[in-house]
C-alpha cells in the first residue's frame, strides 16, 4: 500500500525567479528547508540560466505565470497555496523604463496589484514582500534616505515602483495583510545582466585585460550610487517577512562617502582591479545618459540594523573585487 507523505515544509512562492535576486532567493531558500516554487511568463522556454549557474535548478518547481493576469496569478497562489510570496517580477531596468515606459508601469504596477488581490481573495494569512526601489527616492539633496524620506520618483520606473509601494501600504492598512516593501539600494552580482552599468564595466574590462582591442563606451559618470551585495540583500527580504509588526524598510550598506562610489570610482577600481588605467579604454557616449538621473543616492539603513538585525557586510571595494574574481573565473572556464 502507498503512504500519502505530507510536506510540512513552508512554501515560498518568487515571482520573477530568473533574475538575480530570484536566483539568490531561492538558493537561500532551499539552504533553509523551504519548499521553492518560481515563477516566469513562459517557464517552457525560459531557459533558468541564473538557477543553473548557482547549481539549483533541479530543486526549485518553476511554473508559468504572467503577472499581470489575474486568472494566471490566481491559478498559481490555489495550486501552490504558499506560505510566502516574494514580488520580484517585472520590468526591472530604469534606463530602459525611458524607452518602454507603458511596459514598465503595467508589469510593476498590476504584477503587485494582482498578486495582492490575489492573496486578499484566498488567504489573508500569506506573508508578502514586494521589491521596492532606492529609485523612488528621486534627488534627496544628498541626504542619506530612510523610511520617512518622502518620494520624488524621476522616470517612469520610479514612478511605477512608488506607486506600487502605496498599493502595499494600503492592502497592509485597509484589508490587513501581511505585505510589505524593502526600499533595495544597488546591489550587484555576477548574475546581473550587462544592461547594468556594474556588470558591463567588469565585463568589459576582464575582456580587455585577456586580449580584447574594445573601447568601454558609458552615459554619465558623475553619478553616486550605494552598493551592496545582492546575496547579502536576499536574506534581508526573508527577515522582513518573519517580522510580526509589519513595515516597509530601507536596505542598502549606509556607507557612501560624500567624494567616493561614484561610477567613475567602480570603473576605476575595476580596471586597477585588472592592472589596467581605464582612461585608455573608457569613453563617454552621451546617447546613454538618460533624460533625468539621480546625481546622488544616500542610504541610512539603521532601521533595518535595529529591527531585522541586517547588517551590509560587502561595501563597493568588496563588490568590485567579487564581481572581478567571478569573472575572471567565468572567462578561464569557457
Ligand atoms: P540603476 O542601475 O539605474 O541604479 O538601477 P544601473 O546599473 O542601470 O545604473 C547605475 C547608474 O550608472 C549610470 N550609467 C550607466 N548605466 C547603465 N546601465 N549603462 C551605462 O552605460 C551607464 N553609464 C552610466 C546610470 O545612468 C545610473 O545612474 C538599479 C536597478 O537594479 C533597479 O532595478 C533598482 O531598483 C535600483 O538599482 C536600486
Amino acid at each position: 500500500m502507498s503512504k500519502v507523505v505530507l510536506d510540512t515544509r513552508r512554501t515560498a512562492l518568487i515571482c520573477g525567479i530568473s533574475g538575480q535576486d530570484g536566483a539568490y532567493l531561492a538558493r537561500f531558500f532551499i539552504e533553509r528547508g523551504y519548499n521553492v516554487v518560481g515563477t516566469s511568463r513562459d517557464a517552457q522556454v525560459s531557459s533558468f540560466s541564473n538557477l543553473i549557474r548557482l547549481g539549483i535548478r533541479d530543486q526549485v518547481e518553476v511554473v508559468s505565470m504572467a503577472i499581470n493576469d489575474f486568472r494566471s496569478v490566481l491559478q498559481v497562489l490555489s495550486r501552490w497555496n504558499p506560505h510566502e510570496i516574494y514580488n520580484l517580477a517585472g520590468q526591472s531596468s530604469v534606463g530602459l523604463s525611458f524607452e518602454q515606459p507603458v511596459e514598465t508601469l503595467e508589469s510593476v504596477i498590476i504584477g503587485t496589484l494582482n498578486p495582492l488581490e490575489g492573496v486578499r481573495f484566498l488567504n489573508k494569512n500569506i506573508r508578502f514582500y514586494n521589491a521596492g526601489s532606492s529609485e523612488c527616492f528621486g534627488e534627496a539633496g544628498g541626504i542619506p534616505a530612510n523610511e520617512d524620506t518622502p518620494f520624488r520618483p524621476r522616470s517612469p520606473y520610479a514612478v511605477a515602483k512608488s506607486a506600487a509601494f502605496w498599493a502595499v501600504a494600503n492592502y497592509r492598512e485597509a484589508y490587513g495583510l501581511y505585505a510589505c516593501s524593502g526600499i533595495l539600494f544597488n546591489h550587484e552580482s555576477p548574475l546581473r545582466p550587462e544592461r547594468f552599468v556594474t556588470q558591463k564595466i567588469v565585463r568589459a574590462a576582464c575582456r580587455i585585460a585577456a586580449g580584447s582591442k574594445e573601447q568601454l563606451f558609458l552615459g554619465n559618470l558623475e553619478i553616486q550610487r550605494d552598493w551592496g551585495w545582492a546575496p547579502e540583500y536576499v536574506e534581508a527580504m526573508w527577515r522582513m517577512l518573519q517580522e510580526d509588526d509589519f513595515r516597509d524598510y530601507v536596505i542598502a550598506t549606509g556607507k557612501t562617502l560624500p567624494l567616493k562610489d561614484f561610477v567613475k570610482d567602480f570603473v576605476e577600481e575595476v580596471f586597477n582591479a585588472v592592472g589596467l588605467d581605464w582612461r585608455d579604454y573608457v569613453n563617454i557616449d552621451p546617447t546613454l545618459m538618460r533624460p533625468t538621473d539621480l546625481a546622488v543616492s544616500r542610504a541610512d539603513p539603521s532601521k533595518a540594523a535595529e529591527n531585522l538585525r541586517w547588517k551590509a557586510k560587502s561595501y563597493m571595494c568588496d563588490v568590485v573585487k567579487k564581481l572581478v574574481a567571478a569573472e575572471t573565473q567565468r572567462l578561464y572556464d569557457v
